[in-house]
């Protein structure tokens, strides 16, 4: 599945290319400049920034439609096996500059800035973050789309276009607010809302909104509508243009006439409002999975449009349910979608008629699953109750499903009611619940982790029984992520570096990246390297300046630390670790260190306490050291507020350091570490998720390894205490005495008690200390490395030449060809 190497192409020929004729992007009849004039009657004198960047936007998806539409019906004609991705997040952050770099359209948009004497930069801030995801598996989801559509495989996302986003991140005095990302207060430029393919959606109750809260109201059948929003998602080089489509709650009618005509106004009008609720706002809790009726609604209300729309699609082009299967993978992005397993069995029993057996048959060969944690509190378990009273048609198909399953079991393992219980569908034992997860694997072909460990405990620990009974199903698919949007538009600089020494087949062949290990040992490679880098920390730093008025210097070294706040993502390991050098410094402020800037950033789920006193902690540890002279200079700790997609592009190119240190076993696999990797970041971190296979790939010598492994952490469980290393290691102590001695809180007291509780009282689940030692050694070989710049550089450079694997281009193919059995479709 090898793309065509990246022919340099005009920008005259490209715009023949995609269909445009004779149109010009810019230039007195330009699409530029009459989007400016006709969409919002502007005076192309006194144009504003999100003038322009709309009519930009405008532009380049005049560019793109027909090439949008002609793939289409490209597939319409050729009818060949289509993906379909459901997933509740897609963390999409902007479109624009991508799509411009996607489509190669950069010459023209500078021309056209040229011409206009705008600013380009400026006017890409114009554009909102699609914030419509958590962190990695709305990010992982996005990834996926942009290498789908680049390896022209016919696929299309299906999510859900929420009005609010995850939510915005400001700090007050060191603690995390929330604030509702509005995202859609502008009209958006990319999306194209398509009524006439409207579906609905019937449940059998109804529900309100009363006090903000979620009711049900049984034995109220009622219908919703789901109105589909599709947005463009471009592939590099701009052969395929795929889609995302995003679907929008709607009241069937937009109100009850009957009620109106009986006087009952408001009523009828509440029903509008309470069902428009439904895809108004993403859950931010990726944590826990608290049983919440809205969500539950939610997640149905994806699969059920989603079905709907593929099962419209399959019918036009094939008469025979029979083949559903060969026409049609669905990938299930971990339990969210999972209701598509009843759903499609109601649509082939109910609708298509089709005898139990086939329609079973049908249901596994097309779904597919992918598991993205092991963290028990987060796996979904949805009541019992809730199917009963929303969707009962779904439930008695559920129960009918564990009928079968349970009597196999019992006939292949006679005696074994453990083994039963563990396989069954249904928790007993108080509220009776439906498990997500072994109904995502009874009900599909396929069961993914997302990096060989993580793989690998799922199959033996954490769904064993159901992998003893299906072996065949289980495999890995590591993730990866787009060198588009991650190198080549995030850090232009070091791509163009790159490109000068091998050419710029890397951009959708990253494995290519390999030939850059003999310029490890280049000099003038080293020193482009270097500078590239530093030319990155040098925006960094003047964009932090200029947006923040905090000052960091771009000789210290970048160490980055961003992702969701978690206990098991250890922010507080990396705290402590400062806290320890802080200490050193204290005591001998004529110690030599080589200065330091750690950055954190990332959010915390509202209702998460302990996350939201773990980033109060950073900012007063930011904060102390800042006001303290002694270390001034030396050590610098920030917080970035509002970490997202953008942020990210920033931050990430200019690290010189990718910190990974979750605790053995618990991150699934981790994605930004690998987006650092490519950028010429140097990882310090534990043998976890994808890391392990990172240095693997780049040679361990070329990574800072350090801690338990996952073996080491679940067989310590029994025997390990913090209080040993408490009491046995100096420096773990003077850090933990220090905290608790309210040296960071001195005007609050005693707010941090919560953190001697977790790491010692309660036993540091997580075993922060038991790794603290580890992490500090492993920390003071990395300073020594950067002291020597050329040895650095070589490693760095080691680093970017075996990321190769991690392009999401290399996942999907996996995915292709072991799950979906999909091949490229080409569009003419
Ligand atoms: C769980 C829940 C629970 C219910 C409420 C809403 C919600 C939203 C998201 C989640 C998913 C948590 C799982 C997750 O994000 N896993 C991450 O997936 C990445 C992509 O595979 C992977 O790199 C990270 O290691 C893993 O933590």
């Amino acid at each position: 599945m090898a793309t065509e190497p990246n022919a340099q192409i005009r920008p005259a020929e490209l715009l023949k290319q995609y269909g445009c004729g004779p149109i010009q992007f810019t230039g007195d009849d330009g699409l530029y400049e009459r989007h400016l004039l006709f969409d919002n009657v502007t005076d192309l004198e006194a144009v504003r920034a999100r003038e322009q960047y709309e009519a930009f936007a405008h532009s380049v998806r005049d560019v793109l439609s027909q090439r949008w539409l002609l793939t289409q019906k490209t597939y319409e004609r050729e009818n060949p096996k289509r993906v379909h991705y459901l997933s509740m997040e897609f963390l999409l952050g902007r479109s624009l500059a991508n799509n411009v770099t996607n489509l190669m359209l950069d010459p023209l948009v500078t021309q056209t800035a040229k011409q206009h004497k705008v600013d380009v930069l400026p006017l890409l801030e114009q554009e909102p973050d699609a914030g419509l995801g958590n962190g990695g598996l709305g990010r992982l989801a996005a990834c996926f789309i942009d290498s789908m559509a680049t390896m022209q495989l016919p696929a299309i996302g299906y999510g859900l276009r929420y009005e609010y986003g995850i939510f915005k991140q400001s700090l007050q005095d060191g603690w995390q607010h929330e604030q509702g990302d509005k995202w859609l207060r502008r009209p958006d430029p990319w999306e194209v809302v398509r009524p006439d393919e409207a579906v609905k959606v019937k449940l059998n109750c109804s529900f309100q909104m009363q006090g903000g809260t979620f009711q049900a109201v049984p034995g109220r059948p009622s219908t919703l509508l789901g109105i589909p929003y599709d947005r463009p998602v471009v592939g590099y080089g701009g052969k395929t243009i795929n889609t995302l489509r995003l679907w929008s709650a709607a009241a069937c009618n937009s109100f009850d006439f009957q009620e109106f005509s009986s006087g009952a106004f408001a009523e009828a009008l509440a029903d509008t409002l309470a069902a428009e609720s439904l895809t108004r706002v993403l859950y931010p809790d990726d944590s826990t999975s608290k049983g919440q009726g809205l969500r539950f609604l939610q997640e149905y209300f994806l699969v059920a449009c989603s079905l709907a729309d593929l099962v419209r699609r399959y019918r036009l082009s094939n008469t025979d349910w029979n083949t559903l299967a060969d026409k049609v993978a669905i990938q299930l992005n971990d339990t969210h979608p999972a209701m598509a397993v009843p759903e499609l069995m109601r649509i082939l029993l109910d609708e298509a008629q089709l005898g139990w057996d086939q329609a079973w048959d049908l249901t596994k060969k097309s779904l597919a699953y992918t598991n993205h944690t092991l963290l028990p509190e987060a796996l979904e378990k949805w009541p019992l109750e809730w199917f009963e009273t929303m969707l009962p048609r779904h439930l008695e198909i559920i129960l009918e499903i564990n009928r079968r399953l349970l009597d196999d079991v019992r006939s292949r393992f006679p005696g074994d009611g453990q083994r039963v219980e563990r396989i069954s569908l249904v928790e007993e034992g108080g509220q009776r619940k439906i498990r997500m997860a072994n109904l995502a694997i009874v009900g599909s072909h396929s069961t993914n982790g997302v990096a060989a460990i993580h793989s690998e405990l799922l199959r033996k620990t954490t769904v064993k029984e159901l992998a003893d009974l299906f072996p065949e199903r289980f495999n890995n698919k590591t993730n990866g992520v787009t060198p588009r949007r991650w190198l080549l538009l995030a850090n232009p600089v070091l791509a163009q570096t790159i490109t000068e020494a091998i050419g710029d087949g890397w951009i959708n062949d990253l494995d290519q990246l390999s030939k850059l290990r003999p310029f490890a040992e280049n000099e003038a490679f080293r020193h482009a390297f270097l500078r590239a880098k530093r030319n990155a920390k040098s925006q960094f730093a003047a964009w932090l300046k200029a947006t923040s008025g905090h000052v960091v210097s771009v000789d210290s070294i970048f160490d980055s630390q961003v992702k969701r706040i978690h206990e098991y993502k250890r922010q507080l390991l990396n705290a402590l670790r400062v806290v320890v050098l802080y200490n050193r410094l204290r005591e001998n402020p004529n110690l030599e260190m080589t200065p330091r800037t750690f950055f954190f950033a990332g959010k915390a789920a509202p209702a998460y306490r302990l996350a939201k006193l773990i980033i109060k902690f950073i900012n007063n540890l930011a904060g102390t050291i800042d006001g303290d002279s002694v270390v001034r200079g030396r050590l610098k700790v920030l917080f970035l507020p509002e970490y997202c997609v953008s942020l990210a592009e920033r931050l990430i190119p200019a690290s010189d350091v990718s910190t990974q240190i979750s605790t053995a076993g618990y991150e699934a696999s981790g994605t930004s570490n690998m987006k650092f990797m490519m950028n010429g970041a140097l990882t310090i971190g534990t043998r976890d998720g994808a890391t392990i296979e990172m240095a693997e790939a780049a040679g361990e010598e070329n990574f800072f390894l350090f801690g338990l492994t996952a073996e080491q952490v679940a067989g310590g469980r029994g025997s390990y205490s913090p209080h040993w290393h408490y009491e046995n290691e100096p420096e773990t102590r003077a850090a933990l005495d220090l905290i608790f001695s309210d040296h960071f809180s001195q005007n609050e007291p005693g707010i941090f008690a919560p953190l001697r509780d977790t790491l010692l009282t309660s036993g540091d689940f997580y075993m922060h200390l038991a790794d603290l030692k580890a992490y500090l050694e492993a920390d003071q070989r990395l300073v020594d490395l950067y002291a020597r710049p050329e040895d650095w550089a070589r490693k760095a450079i080691l680093n970017i030449a075996g990321s190769g694997k991690f392009s999401s281009d290399r996942t999907i193919r996996e995915y292709a060809t072991d799950i979906w059995a999909a091949k490229p479709c080409p569009v003419p």
